[in-house]
């Protein structure tokens, strides 16, 4: 049995508010290293072999144990903390069509790295990348009673996206909603909303895209603004873009309207905000007003929970953000649930969103530069109509080679091409022969991310004025990492690595010096929380990142983050 269907962006459904029926809970699983579900087709349950033989029977389904999913599986039992490769999920449940037309949808949120769907005894399709949702229409395979089969496969692997060294976590599990929509036959795929750039802040631009050709019209309304407009549409696809004057979204005062959308049988909501972002010269601009972004890096991370973070401890991370004062975040370095981008829609927090094209990826092979892109696509598609989303990275901290240039170039040009609303930007490092602020990749990009780790990687002070000097950027910079580790509690001398009294010095030298530099437009230091991370050994690190302004837990701060706080209060 070979896996070989993947689904992609254009499978997506826009799904937001629809109507769901969850299928998180209780699931069978079971450890499958030897990939013996697939070898040995499990799946249809083989009794007899061809020659009538019986055959042996390693599985017994509804006896395995049960997991609560969503979850990563290695904070779920001590026992599979460091195991990387497939798990097996299983349950049944029941399906009683509601009207005869209806499409039946499957939505995983997120299951690290591969992810394939079986039902009733057929493989349906399989997704690629750890971080973006999939979406498969399963109303041809369904009966009264299913049996369902994921098989998760989080084996890391240098030719994915991520590859297989990096600087986090790898997290196995299906750990983000598993949910089931039921959709009219003719449906609302996609619906693209935003202001029109460079339209004065008074025209807004809507799009369409349905699953069938026949729609000759969808309607969007927003009542609050008094707007019911008929998009027509041609091929199952239209847009429009009308006058209209929304009060402006900004983090201070995060405005958000509901709209609808209805076309043929299908009806959707969203939630959304009206702003623009752009570059003038050395300047970003909010809405058409210079915004220094006040940032944190957050990784999506939590001790208890892995990457199945809670609602609460999303919510938790915006607020310390808020508290630092920051009207920023950078979610590094994959794509956050999109839950996250939502509540800072809400909550007022301008957001930097990634993909894993992470330190040394594959940049030669074709297939690799496949999965990023549609990673990129899957992301872009997903968060389009949230309005705290103003950049898009491809990627962080990749060396300036040909092969990457070509492979980030094209990806930057991709997330320009289907997305004219938000500026495209990478973490570049610093060139370290000339000292300066110098890539190739510039020139694909609107705003550049530097990390920097002058006082903790980089010993020399004055290695950091003396990078500021050396640069003469057309673009703006965003510091999108400086930092240091501190144990939380550990104090000691200003030069005593590892202690909080050298992480808050480090914090002071920084945001002093970078807040000198014209071209500087913004901060995300590395980072809001510890986090766990295999690499990092040493007797302060303990297999955390201990660079965290929080402690893992999120219960301690650290010195480091009053620097930080005061900083940032100074812009008020
Ligand atoms: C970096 C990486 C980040 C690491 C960090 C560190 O430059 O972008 O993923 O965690 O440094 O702590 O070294």
């Amino acid at each position: 049995m070979i896996i070989n269907k993947f689904t992609d962006s254009s499978d997506m459904i826009f799904d937001r508010f629809r109507e769901r029926e969850s299928l998180n809970g209780l699931w069978h699983y079971a450890l499958d290293q030897y990939n013996s579900f697939l070898i040995q087709e499990w799946y249809h349950e083989p009794r007899f072999d061809i020659l009538g033989n019986s055959k042996p029977v390693d599985y017994s389904f509804d006896e395995w144990e049960t997991m609560m999913l969503p979850c990563c599986w290695n904070n779920f039992d001590k026992t599979y903390l460091l195991y990387e490769g497939i798990m097996l999920f299983t349950r049944t449940f029941l399906y009683r069509q509601k009207s005869k037309n209806e499409r039946v949808i499957l939505k995983i949120g997120a299951a690290n790295y591969v992810c394939s769907l079986f039902l009733n005894e057929k493989y349906i399709g399989s997704h690629k990348g750890g971080s973006t949702p999939c979406y498969f229409d399963i109303t041809d395979y369904l009966t009264l009673e299913n049996r369902i089969f994921l098989h998760v496969d989080s084996a890391r692997r240098d030719e994915q996206i991520p590859p297989s060294i990096t600087d986090w976590f790898n997290y196995g599990g299906v750990y983000r909603d598993i949910e089931i929509f039921r959709v009219p036959k003719v449906f609302i795929k996609d619906f693209r909303i935003s202001l029109e750039p460079n339209s004065n802040f008074k025209k807004i631009r809507a799009a369409v895209t349905m699953s069938d050709k026949s729609p000759k019209k969808a309607v969007l309304k927003i009542k609050e603004l008094g707007i019911s407009k008929e998009i027509p549409l041609k091929d199952g696809k239209g847009e429009v873009v009308f006058t209209s004057e929304p009060e402006l979204w900004t983090p201070e005062n995060p405005k958000l309207y509901d709209v609808t959308v209805s076309c043929a049988k299908d009806e959707i909501k969203d939630r959304v905000g009206f702003r623009e972002i752009r570059v003038n010269g050395l300047d970003i601009l909010l809405n058409g007003k210079p915004v220094f972004l006040r940032g944190i890096s957050c990784h999506e991370d939590d001790p208890d929970h892995g990457k199945a973070l809670t609602d609460e401890d999303r919510l938790e991370n915006l607020l310390h953000a808020k508290e630092l004062g920051c009207n920023f975040m950078r979610l590094a370095h994959y794509p956050h649930s999109e839950k996250m981008a939502q509540l800072a829609d809400e909550k007022g927090l301008l957001l930097w969103e990634e993909i894993p094209v992470y330190w040394d990826v594959h940049f030669s092979d074709k297939n690799t530069y496949n999965d990023a892109e549609n990673q990129l696509c899957e992301l872009i598609k997903r968060d389009f109509n949230r309005a705290s989303v103003i950049i898009w990275s491809v990627g962080n901290e990749n060396p300036d080679t040909d092969e990457r240039f070509r492979f980030m170039g094209k990806l930057a040009d991709k997330s320009r091409r289907i997305d004219k609303t938000r500026l495209v930007s990478a973490a570049c490092l610093v060139n370290s022969k000339k000292n300066a602020i110098e890539d190739r990749l510039e020139q694909k990009l609107d705003v550049i991310g530097i990390n920097e780790y002058c006082g903790w990687y980089t010993p020399h002070w004055e290695s950091l004025p003396e990078m500021f000097e050396n640069s003469d950027p057309k673009k703006p910079v965003i510091i999108s990492e400086f930092g240091a580790d501190a144990l939380p509690g550990h104090r000691g001398l200003i030069t005593d690595k590892g202690t909080e009294d050298c992480q808050a010095y480090i914090y002071e030298r920084q945001t002093k010096q970078i807040a000198k530099i014209n071209y500087v437009k913004g901060m995300t230091p590395w980072i809001l929380n510890d986090f766990r991370c295999p690499r990092r050994t040493s007797v302060i690190q303990k297999y955390f990142n201990r660079k965290g302004l929080f402690s893992a837990d999120r219960k301690y701060r650290k010195l480091a983050f009053y620097v930080l706080r005061d900083f940032y209060n100074s812009f008020k």
